[in-house]
């Protein structure tokens, strides 16, 4: 797999169409999100799929449904890199390459589909226009061909520079449903806020046995609007001891520094799991590994040594919580990145399977956890209580499951924040991407979470 060379950044406006050959556009970016793709010398012709294949065909106003949805894409993250692009249809596939041919897919998540769904976006032919170059093929492009569309070599000609140039329109079929918040693939969120603004840690989903490799931060001040900081820590180039299985981030703040924890894995040899902490000057990092070796090794406890994440209390004492199959505490010490293995307790409750997640409300801990197997459509979210930070735990029940009526499944590994200032909570989770998604193809979202009078929390009803 080649790796593309530095990108062409567009900046892509609306307007009249003006088709010049030749003329290079200016610079902007491919924003995330739902959109339709116009050509640019067949005005009136968008790229959309048509039994599986990709094709350019006219779409108007009184066009049907059909036409409109099959027209439409959502822009994400792309699978086999962060620098580049894929195009998932509003059915859940996504556009990708095979023989030459535009088609579209359901993700498997190996590395051969990943990169074939991948696409780079460079200079258009006109102003406010773009091309899409192959990720693994950068030396051809998305164009249009007798109605279809190809992943032809690039020709620096006026013909091909139009037939592989498209404008970003408004969708066809705008999204409906509310989720997932952030566009693409991501799962296990860790939604806490810095200094008033929100702030969202997920793990960057769609690999195949969830390899992954680097982590994004997203931040917001409305939990609906986002702004992506890109890549804040890559385990290949800055975590010697992992190099894939970047899962499950929680990120604290403490005397200025914010601490990354995280799992993760070697993809040759050793198959382990193992817990790491990085730091950085800023929530939006670049992270660097704090320690050079893992902070938890596999092995070192009973249960596989993922899902870190910390609870800071009023007094300021902050508590690591961790682990697959048994879940464990330990207060940190004050460098956030050390601990007194004497003081390391099991906590498992009933159902535990992973996640855990602390907070504090009304001076009543709510200790909260994720309960079956991700990949299957019942996992979900429980919750205890305790009067302090390591319990003594008590079960109180569910607080969010699969709403199979609204195509929800498997919603789980959560976290919760409060709103700064308010009794406001929201939950955010990962729940199987709608509608084409399974246990490794997640997306998140967030929903409201409501207190009884007497402290319980009010089932969670997630929203499509
Ligand atoms: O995303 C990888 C793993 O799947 C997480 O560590 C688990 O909690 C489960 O969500």
């Amino acid at each position: 797999m080649r790796i593309p060379s530095v990108l062409a950044v567009l900046a892509l406006s609306a307007g009249p169409l003006t088709v010049s050959p030749g003329v290079s556009a200016a610079a902007a970016t491919l924003p995330a999100g739902v959109r339709s793709f116009e050509s640019v010398n067949q005005p009136g012709s968008y790229v959309r799929h048509q039994e599986s294949l990709g094709r350019l065909t006219p779409v108007t106003a009184g066009s049907s449904q059909q036409t409109k949805l099959d027209a439409t894409f959502t822009v994400v993250n792309g699978l086999a890199s962060p620098s580049c692009y894929s195009l998932q249809t509003r059915n859940g596939l996504f556009l990708r390459h095979r023989d030459w041919r535009l088609r579209v897919d359901a993700n498997t998540g190996d590395s051969a589909f990943r990169a074939d769904a991948t696409f780079c976006p460079q200079d258009g032919s006109v102003a406010g226009s773009l091309s899409l170059s192959s990720y693994n093929y950068p030396a051809r492009r998305i164009r249009h061909r007798d109605s279809g569309l190809w992943l032809d070599t690039y020709q620096d000609s006026p013909n091909f520079r139009a037939d592989s140039s498209f404008r970003l329109k408004s969708p066809w079929a705008p999204k409906v449903n509310k989720g997932p918040v952030v566009p693409g693939l991501f799962a296990d969120p860790h939604l806490t806020s810095f200094n008033g603004r929100y702030y969202l840690y997920p793990t960057t989903d769609g690999y195949a046995s969830w390899s992954g490799t680097y982590y994004k931060a997203f931040s917001s001040t409305d939990l609906v609007n986002w702004t992506d900081h890109g890549v804040i820590l890559d385990h290949g180039p800055d975590v010697s001891w992992a190099d894939n299985s970047a899962w499950a981030p929680a990120v604290a703040a403490k005397n200025g520094s914010y601490y990354l924890y995280f799992s993760g894995g070697l993809a040759r040899g050793d198959t382990s799991k193992h817990i790491g902490v990085a730091v950085a000057d800023s929530p939006t990092g670049p992270f660097r590994d704090a320690l050079g070796r893992p902070l938890i090794r596999s092995g070192q406890y009973t249960g596989q040594a993922i899902d870190p994440m910390v609870f800071t209390d009023d007094d300021g004492q902050s508590y690591l919580y961790w682990g697959q199959g048994a879940a464990r505490v330990v207060p940190l010490n004050p460098d956030m990145v050390s601990f007194d293995p004497a003081r390391v307790r099991v906590i498992t409750p009933p159902g535990y399977n992973e996640a855990a997640f602390v907070l504090k409300r009304n001076d009543i801990y709510y200790f909260m956890w994720s309960e079956n197997d991700t990949r299957s459509e019942d996992y979900r979210v429980a919750y205890a209580t305790g009067p302090t930070p390591l319990g003594p735990w008590t079960k109180r029940g569910i607080v969010l499951q699969k709403r199979l009526g609204a195509g929800i499944k498997g919603p789980g590994h959560h976290s919760v924040v409060r709103a700064p200032g308010t009794d406001t909570w929201h939950i955010a989770y990962h729940r199987f991407a709608i509608p084409a998604g399974n246990g490794t193809n997640r997306e998140v979202a967030i929903d409201r979470m409501e207190f009884n009078a007497d402290g319980t929390i009010r089932p969670v009803v997630p929203t499509p």
